[in-house]
């Protein structure tokens, strides 16, 4: 008999509610870990990892890129979805199958059927980078959820609420979690806590990210 939790040296395997709408599913992509760091490298030989400059003039702590046929930029003019990458003015490197089929799998089973991202944004977090506390509401259509993959080192995600000032929670986030968020808690306040230094079996170093939207 299969015991979902009783292996020791598998990735625990579980679903967790985080808020109304919100979902984590533990080690949900821990099987198809190799096919997206794979993914990663083939989409940054193409679209290289930067750190993008916020409307303020300040270099952001975590690297990004994107593919998909739209990519989230930042720059002095603001935040945007664009079809080109600024940097190599070209369009954004295609999604990669695996990508696009984990998403929609892993948003069905948290109850989003019919999920169809045209964006993945793939943030890569070195010791000391770190998200402030933000909305995702560059997008059109607030009724599409998001899906975000965690990679590598461990991060605390922090999930407060409708306003800055919400009380957070603090939620660890491991390799191979996915969660999986819309409905009434699509447009909450989130964040990522400075990354803790370490040595990941898979990724290394790092921490990475892939958020999936429909911009
Ligand atoms: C990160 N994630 O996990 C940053 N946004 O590195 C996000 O900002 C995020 O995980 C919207 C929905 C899920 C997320
Ligand atoms: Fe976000």
């Amino acid at each position: 008999m299969t015991d979902l939790f009783g292996d020791a040296d598998l990735p625990q395997r579980g679903r967790e509610d985080l808020a109304p709408g919100a979902v984590l599913l533990r080690g949900y992509a821990g099987p198809e870990a190799d096919a997206l760091t794979d993914g990663i490298a083939a989409v940054a030989a193409i679209s290289p990892f930067r750190h993008m400059v916020t409307r303020g003039g300040f270099a952001m702590s975590v690297a990004m890129t994107n593919c998909g046929s739209g990519g989230w930029v930042s720059d002095r003019r603001g935040y945007r979805y664009q079809a080109l990458d600024p940097e190599t003015g070209a369009p954004w490197p295609a999604m990669p199958a695996p990508f696009r089929a984990l998403a929609q799998d892993a948003a069905a089973e948290a109850g989003y059927p019919g999920f169809a991202p045209d964006v993945c944004l793939i943030n890569r977090y070195q010791p000391g980078a770190k998200m402030a506390l933000h909305q995702d509401q560059d997008e059109a259509d607030f009724s599409q959820p998001i899906v975000s993959v965690s990679l590598g080192l461990a991060a605390i995600f922090r999930f407060g609420g409708l306003n800055r000032s919400d009380p957070a929670r603090k939620v660890p986030l491991l390799h191979g979690d996915v969660v999986v968020w819309g409905g009434p808690s699509r447009l909450y306040f989130h964040g990522i806590d400075s990354l803790k230094p370490g040595t990941h079996p898979v990724c290394g170093d790092v921490r990475l990210n892939l958020t999936f939207r429909r911009s």
